[in-house]
């Protein structure tokens, strides 16, 4: 759009994070506080990744939002408790006649912001879309704003798991108390264990029938194994999984990852009426990960899955080509050629 009364342009780019311990379930749905903690790697830039561009200026008329080239409401209250948190940070510090931030805080009567967000990726199918997204939006109204210090309880209002995403490497949403408690933390940076890969496999990349907000309630209503898991099960495996990290300890931290997704989709059949994200194709990738690693009595590879029946693969780079061949000899090719990919997880920050 062609302006001449100061517009202020910012684009970012933010990757998707993939839980090994998974979040599922609020103890506060209005301020997205998380039943239990969760533990997960940021994906390489640039893959799988979002990204936005926030725009302010005098001569837009109102409030904007593209979302992957179709314009949505800005009405919608994730993006509104974004705004509103990012108001209340910006009144919290001082600033010149020259910032931008007043404008913002004061209503937007005469300056207005536009959003356009697009995605490299399938939304809402369970590749942590609105992660990448909403991380995205917090880092680029930031950088904006000149919003400094923890913003990954900004992302959070948006979406939950979007505050994993703030950070590259090893990431632990700390579930917290409050708003300003319940936050994320980088465990181990980037470069610490370099030798970690990611294997997507896309078994479908349409939208999934229920969507993780709902889900994920459905589940803290109604499941009782829910309430064991969160107090019970989940402290313990983040604990295990972190020195399985620090330790670069492939076989822990696999079978603590394969028995977290295993126990997020238990508890989704333990919901009242059931809900089932994993398909017959989830199942057969869950047993052949098993039969691979039964080869060579060792732990060679990890599957994960989220609130959907795509699966994601750990391994360490020097059983990539294995893994790749042994599953093309079980599964045939023109069903996961196109979408088979290798993603170093090499972190970035957004
Ligand atoms: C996770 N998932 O830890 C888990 C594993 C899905 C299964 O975070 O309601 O889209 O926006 O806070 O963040 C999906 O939950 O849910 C999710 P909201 P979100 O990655």
């Amino acid at each position: 759009e062609k302006d001449t009364d100061t517009l202020c342009c910012v684009t970012s780019t933010a990757p998707v994070n993939i839980a090994m311990i998974k979040y599922w379930g609020k103890k506060d749905t209005d301020l997205i506080i998380p039943l239990n903690g969760s533990l997960s790697a940021t994906l390489d830039q640039g893959q799988l990744c979002a990204k936005t561009s926030v725009a302010i200026s005098r001569s837009f008329k109102n409030d904007r939002l593209w979302l992957n080239g179709t314009e949505q409401s800005i009405d919608n209250p994730r993006i509104q408790s974004v705004l509103n948190e990012m108001r209340r940070r910006i009144r919290k510090r001082k600033f010149d006649e020259s910032d931008l931030s007043e404008s913002f805080t004061q209503g937007m009567s005469k300056w207005h912001l536009h959003i356009v967000s697009v995605n490299n990726f399938p939304t809402a199918a369970g590749l942590a879309s609105s992660a990448a997204g909403y991380a995205c939006l917090v880092h680029a109204l930031s950088k904006l704003f000149n919003i400094e210090g923890e913003v990954s309880s900004i992302a959070r209002v948006g979406s939950g798991s979007a505050c994993r995403s703030m950070y590259g490497g090893w990431v632990e949403w700390l579930p917290g108390e409050d708003t300003g408690s319940s936050i994320a933390v980088q465990v181990a940076p980037e470069d610490h264990w370099p030798e970690i890969r990611v294997l997507i496999l896309v078994v479908n990349d349409q939208k999934k029938p229920v969507g993780s907000t709902d889900g994920m309630q459905a589940t803290v209503r109604t499941s009782d194994l829910m309430q064991y898991r969160a107090k019970k099960v989940v402290p313990k495996r983040i604990n295990m999984i972190k020195k399985a990290i620090f330790d670069k300890d492939f076989e822990t931290f696999a079978e603590v990852t394969m028995k977290e997704s295993n126990q997020l989709h238990a508890v989704c059949m333990d919901t009242h009426p059931p809900i089932f994200y994993m398909n017959d194709t989830s199942k057969q990738i869950i047993r052949f990960v098993h039969d691979f690693n039964n080869e060579e009595n060792t732990i060679r590879a990890a599957y994960t899955f989220d609130a959907g029946p795509n699966a994601c693969i750990f391994l360490l780079e020097e059983n990539v080509k294995k893994f790749i061949s042994s599953f093309s000899r079980k599964f045939p090719p023109s069903s996961y050629e196109n979408y088979i990919r290798g993603i170093p997880v090499n972190f970035e920050q957004p």
